[in-house]
This record gives C-alpha cells, structure tokens and sequence, in this order.
C-alpha cells in the first residue's frame, strides 16, 4: 500500500527532523474540515515507513485473548465516523512565550483541526479481545515511531483510562475526511481520543495493552504536565503536573492577520473557537483591547459534539493602531482568561487566552 500525500507547501515549518508545522490561518479557517495536507504535523521522531498490508497491533494485558490486528482486520470490525477536532496541548504556546520564556516549539494557533474519522471504536477491539473493563484500569499504547534522545529516545507511548478507552467516540482509525491516513498522521492506523490533547491520540499505533496504571512511557509518565507556574526546569516536581487531558475553551482570529494595515471603517473579522465536549454558545471581538464588546455571528455547520465552531464579525476600526481581541463562552456559561500571564507555565501547554492582534487602520 502507497501513501499517496504530501503536506501542504505552505506550512510554517517550526523542526523538519522530525516535522513539526502548522498551516498559515486563513488557509485553515477555508474549508470546515480540514484537508489532510493542511492538518498540523507534530512528532516526536521520524515518521515510521510502515506497510499497511504486513502491520500489526497487538492486544495484551487484562484479555482473555490476545490479539495480533492486521489493517484488514480493524476495517472489517464495525465502522464509526467521528467529526472532532485534533489539537496540539502546545497550540498558541507563542503567546505564552512572549510573556517569559519556555520550552518548546513556538506554536501559533494552527495545531488544530478539524476532521471526519473513521475507525473501529477502541471498545469493539477491547471486546473482541475480550479486555476486563474496570473503574481504575488504563489502556496502554505503544506506537512504531522512535522519539528524539530528547523525548525519551524510545518508542512514542501513551494511555487513557479505562472511561475514555470505551467511549464509544474513541477510536482506532485508518481514515481521515474518507481517505486513508496519511504517513504523517498515522499511517495505517492511530487513536482518536474526541476532545483530548492529541498527545493521547497515537500515531502508527503498534500494541494496546490493558494495565493497572497509567503508560510509563516518557510521554505519559514524565511529559505533556501542566505545572503550576512558579515551578521552572531546575525545580521540575512531576508530582506537582496534572495529566493533561481534555483540552480548554480557546478560540482564534485567522483574519485580519497580526500587524495588518487595514481600511479604516467596518472591518470584517472571522476565526474560530473550540471547547472539549460543551458547545461554543458565544464569541465577542473587540477593537480597543478588551474595554467593549461586540457579539459575533456563529456558523451552523451541523451538531458536532466534538467538532469546532466558525464565527465571523465586523469591527469599526477609526484611523489609527487597535487591538484587536476575541473570546469564546461554552455552555457553562465559562470564558477564556484575559491575559497569557494568567496561565503562563514553563513547558507552555494549553494557552488560551484571548486572542490579541495588533493592526493599523488608515
Ligand atoms: N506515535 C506518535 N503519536 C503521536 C505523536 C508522536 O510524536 N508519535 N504526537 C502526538 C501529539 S503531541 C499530537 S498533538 C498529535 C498530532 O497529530 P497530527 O500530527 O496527526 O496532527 O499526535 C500525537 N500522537
Ligand atoms: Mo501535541
């Protein structure tokens, strides 16, 4: 089997060895869901050169049967299309970054997308396996990829717990907006976890065990913490990181671009906003900063539980330098908070405060 995609040539490529990019903003905010060559790259090593007709996955620990899964196998178990959003725990970390410095690459708000999945739910392989389904039981993967000396410089692994792992959205997918998963992301198959930091949605999946603790691949075990934000690389307590999982409410202007030169008058403004199971209810933008509000147009593209929401808005931009900001509200009623200061961390996962831009209007 081929792998017939290439990415896109237009992404910012943030490490080619291994490739870390993302789409430039209005490319991304083009079309609903995202085209695979358009959908972010993030890795931790090389990607793996599998053969989809000769790979397998196995299924061990606490089953009654173990499994050896080939692609075939997966495809002729039910099948399930999810419409749910990929994103990075490290999207928007630039802003944080100009706040105080941090590790890691300097995403800008592209580590995300949004795509129709397609796969066997990970509870049908648990079953056919037939896999103990207990409270406190984690579900463990190992992938063919090898990450950098850096990244543990072990294959790539992470878990979910047991609730996640049977949620009948998770699944084993082998396509992407009905094509075969590209290399990049996946080939020839990955986890889908709707909802959650992609962290725990593996690539080049190679073995699902069934455990009584978490994964103690570097991943799971030592990385993709959020800290509290007086502790710094040389005070590092894992202990004191919550496991990052479902990803906050978030949302991002794609147009007009930072540093615009715009004309003066109404201004339209679009973007998009995501939160992790609660519907987006709202977005305001604001040309001055934050002081005032105007409420933007949300897009109905269809009920997607997991899916993200277009909005677009117009501002009345006099002559002269603005700041342009948007905010999104989920069903509960919750905002984002203002500033990146608010939630500044060291290692710069889930940055999500209000989208600032500054732009001239003459
Ligand atoms: N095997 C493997 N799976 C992986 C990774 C990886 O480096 N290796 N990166 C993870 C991270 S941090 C993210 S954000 C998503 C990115 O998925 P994408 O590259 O398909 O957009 O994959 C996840 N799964
Ligand atoms: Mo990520």
């Amino acid at each position: 089997m081929l792998n017939p995609f290439r990415k896109h040539p237009e992404l910012i490529v943030h490490g080619a060895h291994p490739l870390n990019a993302e789409p430039p903003l209005p490319k991304l905010r083009a079309s609903y869901l995202t085209p695979q060559d358009l959908l972010y790259v993030r890795s931790h090593g090389d990607v793996p050169k599998l053969d989809g007709a000769a790979h397998r996955v196995g299924v061990d620990g606490r089953v009654a049967r173990e499994l050896s899964l080939s692609v075939a196998d997966v495809q002729a178990m039910q099948s399930r299309t999810v419409r749910a959003v990929m994103q990075c725990a490290g999207i928007r970390r630039a802003d944080l970054r100009a706040v105080r410095p941090v590790k890691g690459d300097p995403w800008a708000a592209g580590a995300i997308g949004c795509a129709d999945w397609t796969g066997a739910p990970l509870g049908a392989v648990l079953e056919a396996a037939g896999a103990e389904a207990g409270e406190g039981l984690h579900v463990a993967f190992m992938c063919a990829d090898t990450c950098q000396p850096s990244d543990g410089g072990a294959p790539y692994g992470v878990s979910l717990p047991m609730s996640k792992a049977l949620h009948p959205d998770t699944l084993v997918a082998y396509a992407m907006n009905g094509e075969p998963l590209a290399s990049e992301h996946g080939f020839p198959l990955r986890i889908v976890a709707p909802g959650w930091a992609g962290v725990r949605s593996p690539k080049w999946l190679s073995a699902i065990t069934v455990q009584d603790r978490p994964s103690g691949a570097h991943q799971q075990a030592a990385d993709y913490k959020l800290f509290p934000p007086d502790m710094r690389p040389d005070t590092e307590d894992l202990s004191r990181g919550i496991t990052i999982e479902a990803m906050p409410l978030n949302c991002a202007v794609t147009a007009p671009a930072p540093g615009a030169g715009l004309k003066a008058g109404g201004v339209d403004v679009e973007g998009y906003a995501v939160a992790s199971d609660r519907a987006v209810v709202r977005v305001d933008v604001s040309a001055d900063g934050g002081r005032t509000w105007t409420q933007a147009t949300l897009e109905d593209h269809g009920a997607s539980r997991w899916g993200w929401t277009f909005w677009h808005g117009t501002l009345d931009l006099p002559p002269g330098e603005h700041e342009i900001c948007a905010r999104a509200w989920d069903a509960a009623g919750q905002t984002q908070p203002a500033l990146p200061d608010d939630t500044w961390n060291f290692k710069g996962y889930l940055s999500a405060a209000w989208h600032r831009l500054r732009v001239t209007a003459a």
